[in-house]
């Protein structure tokens, strides 16, 4: 397919100017086909950007290795390039877009020098779906290609859909690093220095414009940069939520299911917990989606999820086949490994992976590496950031409906983050608006000293969504309470609950097995939407009673009490960090029913401490937003 074979006038054009200022020495239309996808692939081993895996091992598989530089999303590079600084608000790095588009024109002046430029259409969600968007990415760079083939759906079905005057999210992105005549890659990863990076969008023109790294979320521009911090303002101006959520699909005993979406800071397990195996006789976990999930109101009054990608880009470390089988299978084939090791027969390997390294390997920068475990301080094999991209349909345990146009209709949404201490493993929000003051409160531990704060401290990362949200939180915190007030019919609204699988106990030790056994949370929210749970009211919410608990037999009856108790001193130090630290930062634009749930449950928690409240009643809510209690 050729340039001329476009019939969108403005895309044709769009392209042609983009082309004419990069300077490309060829366009190449992606049409979406295999043919296409094993031609790149060819071309990145024969220019030694890639390693094909052993075919045996890892059919169609090959292995990616990034610039040292260039391994992760890079926040302090990422802005959002409102009109107006207080639209991007206190938790983006905002920059004037047109001083910014000024830099960045000159940036992509010549880029593209020696190279291809690729047109990639693609749709994010199921090809014509009522929630689905398309957007279209010009790139210099055929890993992305691949990429983009299999976490979105690319090609001449999609320009069919955009027909000859169909809207498009306009991406741009430029790995940096033209070539002089007759100069190639010679197998080393391009990109630009970090002061040259720049992932940024647009909000008020819906653009995206990212240069310099060639790496996940900066370059794959249907992810977080669409998927996301555009689409969540799409979604606040359409009346929907774009937001960082797995979608996964709970089958009790008797054969009816309920959908499930759960937003979690990076590190906290999302893509096992979307995959996750039950652990409870009877009841069964399908996935939907593995880290976005778009939902809309369908015509039934129910809010709605899709899923708006075709693939998962997980993270390869620590994924095995007891922590994650269905993930390790979905990667066993057609998949792109970045930056894992390489065993000497051509297969993966990674810390984590479930059993030792075999012999001596190759490791993410390309050098000799044989285990030493007594070694502590052993570089790893694997980066830590590593990844497999691998086709959603390979899941084994992927949802039938996974791909409907429609959406599954959601029953229940989790929140939760990474917290050894004060958070309960489970509790569920009184109505919508107390979910949404749950949401605005997420929290995880730091584990890794990447960011500016100390390991072991709380970082505050509303609903999930801290470096992916498009404008002022403080308005998308508002967003979430009128998406209640306007619901059709409010009593369909999704149950909100909070979780956390890492309480610690005194010696540091994991209190909740986790992974497998969180399938008897899901059994206690699937009760909580049917109204049969067994709860009681507390001073933050509605909690399982001990006695109505699936309980895992390693787990004591002391320990699966303190799980489930409220930590009354915790909290007020919860409250206190919230009111100093979290809610100042979003002045006039916190909503004023979210300061309200604050000091209310500063009042309840205080009153418990004074022994003043009413001893924790059983049975305190039905678990709908009827109101109604039983
Ligand atoms: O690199 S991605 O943004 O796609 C993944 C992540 O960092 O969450
Ligand atoms: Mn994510």
């Amino acid at each position: 397919m050729k340039l001329s074979d476009l019939k969108h006038a403005k895309l044709k054009k769009w392209v042609e100017d983009f082309a004419a200022l990069t300077q490309p020495d060829e366009v190449v239309i992606c049409d979406g086909s295999p043919a296409q996808y094993d031609a790149l692939e060819d071309a990145a081993v024969k220019d030694g950007l890639a390693i094909r895996l052993n075919e045996e091992k890892k059919p169609h598989s090959v292995l990616f290795r990034s610039d040292p530089s260039d391994v992760a999303r890079v926040e302090k590079r990422t802005f959002i390039a409102s009109k107006k600084e207080e639209d991007a608000g206190p938790t983006n790095n905002w920059i004037d877009p047109t001083e910014l588009k000024k830099e960045m024109t000159d940036l992509y002046r010549g880029c593209m020098k020696g190279r291809k430029m690729y047109v990639i259409p693609f749709s994010m969600g199921p090809l014509g779906s009522p929630i689905a968007k398309i957007g279209v990415e010009l790139t210099d760079s055929a890993y992305v290609v691949m990429n983009m083939m299999i976490m979105t759906r690319v090609g001449v079905k999609v320009l069919d859909l955009l027909g000859t005057d169909g809207y498009f999210v306009p991406c741009y992105h430029s790995v940096g690093k033209p070539l002089a005549p007759g100069e190639s890659d010679h197998g080393v990863w391009p990109c630009a220095p970090i002061d040259h990076k720049f992932i940024s969008q647009f909000p008020e023109t819906r653009e995206i414009w990212s240069y310099g790294s060639g790496y996940g979320g900066n370059a794959l521009l249907g992810k977080k940069c669409l998927a996301l911090r555009i689409a969540t303002v799409l979604a606040r101006d359409e009346g929907w939520l774009a937001e960082h959520m797995l979608i996964l699909k709970v089958t009790n005993p008797e054969g009816r299911c309920r959908y499930v979406t759960g937003a979690f800071p990076s590190a906290c397990g999302k893509t096992n917990l979307a995959m996750l195996k039950s652990t409870i006789p009877g009841w069964s976990i399908e996935t939907v989606g593995d880290d976005i999930a778009w939902m809309k109101f369908g015509p039934d009054g129910y809010l709605h999820a899709i899923n708006p990608e075709a693939g998962f880009f997980g993270v390869a470390p620590g994924t095995s086949m007891k922590s994650n089988p269905n993930a390790l299978i979905a990667a066993s084939k057609n998949t792109i490994f970045t930056n894992v090791g390489l065993t000497k027969d051509g297969d993966v390997w990674w810390e984590g992976i479930g059993y030792d390294a075999p012999g001596e390997l190759i490791d993410w920068n390309g050098n000799p590496w044989t285990q030493n475990k007594e070694d502590k301080t052993q570089k790893p094999c694997a980066h830590p950031n590593s990844r497999f991209t691998a086709p959603a349909y390979q899941c084994p345990c992927i949802a039938k409906e996974w791909e409907d146009p429609a959406g599954v209709p959601i029953s229940a949404i989790l929140f939760g983050g990474r917290r050894p201490n004060t958070i309960p493993l489970v509790h569920m929000s009184r109505d919508w608006n107390h979910g949404v003051f749950l949401g605005s409160i997420v929290g995880s531990e730091i584990t890794a000293a990447t960011l500016d704060q100390k390991v072991g401290t709380v970082r505050r990362d509303p609903f999930a969504m801290l470096p992916f949200c498009g404008y002022n939180m403080g308005d998308y915190f508002q967003h979430w309470i009128d998406i209640g007030k306007n619901a059709p019919d409010p009593k369909k609204l999704p149950r909100i609950f909070y979780v956390n699988w890492f309480r610690k106990d005194k010696d540091g030790h994991f209190m909740w097995p986790g992974y497998g056994d969180n399938s008897r949370v899901l059994k206690w929210v699937f009760q909580c939407c049917d109204g049969t749970a067994k709860t009681v009211d507390t001073p933050i919410g509605i909690m399982p009673a001990l006695d109505g608990f699936d309980k895992p037999s390693e787990v004591s009856d002391e320990t699966m009490k303190t799980l489930l108790s409220v930590d009354v001193d915790g909290w007020l130090k919860e409250v206190e960090d919230i009111k100093t630290n979290h809610y100042p930062k979003f002045g006039k634009h916190l909503p004023k029913e979210l300061a309200a749930f604050l000091d209310t449950l500063e009042k309840s928690l205080k009153a418990e401490k004074a022994g003043e409240a009413e001893p924790a009643k059983k049975g305190g809510h039905c678990g709908c937003h009827c109101g109604k209690k039983n």
